[in-house]
């Protein structure tokens, strides 16, 4: 039987967080096994904003040496980047074609990057869904596993695949988000209400995934709560403890009502120290295993080689359905 195929990636804009890892790096790894897996490293994605050429270099890298870190088997999954595959940018403009100005204007991320870039809202940060629907239509992908803050995103690809299929007859496979786990949405440590990201700019708001463990731990005590100090879960009253409460049963895999019963009368500062060393424990072995890889160039050029003529395999074949119907001569 054929296995369903997955397409998911990342951004190369620097460290990630433990809410990429939570949501969305943590369950690829275990999709390995019973899916057909594309992993894919963002760089183009990344261009909306301004980048210092060798720190993207550097970054891209980066990100695939912790993919593998993270437990992304290149033996078992494909993994590559997305600049070396072409079709990506060609179906994107093609794409653009069949979205329209009101679809993308109501994009929560394109409004949040503007007011955050005024400087800079260039066209490719309103089109960034676009290239991303391309980028998921091209693999025929059955299912987007991404954090919440995509669903949107993944949606819209949806619309446009099933506005070109329409008009030209079954092209796409209609993908679906996938959207899993109690950390589908880590919010940031400062400020609990907007999710943890990679360019917040509040101190101790994220914790990357190369932080030192005294540095985790350091984050973990500063971070905002309420002044009940009882353990309990309550997005809406206690969003802050609430979010360590989701964050610890992500990794101990507890229910929140067991981590309630066992923190109870325990307060704060105990609970604080406790998430801390779980998630110090969780990233121990991904932080070795980083520091190996980035000492082994040669071994991380061969998997994005090999990874991108797979990927170009695939995306070639659904580039030229595309283009016959549209009636490009091919
Ligand atoms: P940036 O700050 O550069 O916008 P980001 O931290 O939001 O970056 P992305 O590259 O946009 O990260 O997201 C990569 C993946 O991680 C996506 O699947 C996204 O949904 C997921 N993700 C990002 N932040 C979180 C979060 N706080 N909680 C859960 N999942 C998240
Ligand atoms: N926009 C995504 C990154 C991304 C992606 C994709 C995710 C680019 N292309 C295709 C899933 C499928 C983000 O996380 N910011």
């Amino acid at each position: 039987m054929n296995k369903k195929v997955i397409l998911s990636g990342i951004q190369a804009t620097g460290n990630l967080t433990l809410g990429n890892y939570l949501g969305a790096i943590n369950n690829w790894k275990k999709m390995q096994e019973d899916y057909d897996c594309n992993y894919m490293i963002a760089d183009l994605h990344t261009l909306t904003i301004r980048n210092n050429p060798d720190t993207l270099r550097n970054n891209t890298l980066d990100l695939l040496a912790l993919y593998i870190a993270a437990g992304i088997d290149p033996e078992k999954s494909n993994i590559f980047i997305q600049s070396h595959v072409a079709a990506h940018a060609e179906l994107a403009w093609i794409l653009n074609c069949y979205t329209y100005m009101g679809e993308l204007s109501r994009m929560t991320q394109f409004k949040d990057k503007s007011a955050k870039h005024a400087d800079n809202i260039n066209s490719g940060l309103f089109t960034y869904p676009v290239l991303m629907a391309a980028d998921i239509l091209l693999y025929q992908a059955d299912l987007v596993p991404v954090g919440e803050d995509q669903k949107q995103h993944v949606e819209l690809t949806r619309n446009i695949a099933e506005r070109f299929n329409k008009i030209y007859g079954d092209t796409f496979k209609i993908p679906e988000p996938y959207i899993q786990g109690v950390a589908a949405r880590v919010m940031g440590l400062q400020d609990p209400t907007s999710k943890m990201s990679k360019s917040s700019t509040i101190p101790n708001d994220s914790i990357f995934l190369n932080d030192e463990p005294d540095i985790i731990l350091k984050k973990f005590k500063k971070a905002i709560t309420d002044s009940e100090n009882i353990v309990r879960f309550d997005k809406e009253k206690k969003p802050g403890i609430s979010n360590l409460i989701s964050i610890y049963s992500a990794i101990t895999g507890e229910g929140k009502e067991n981590i309630e019963k066992k923190f109870d009368g325990k307060g704060y500062g105990e609970f604080k120290v406790a998430v801390a060393e779980c998630v110090i424990e969780e990233l121990k072995p991904m932080q070795n295993k980083y520091k190996e890889l980035k000492d082994n160039p040669d071994y991380l050029e061969k998997i994005y080689r090999r990874g991108a003529e797979r990927a170009k395999e695939i995306a070639i074949k659904t580039l030229k359905d595309v283009y016959e119907k549209v009636g490009l001569v091919w």
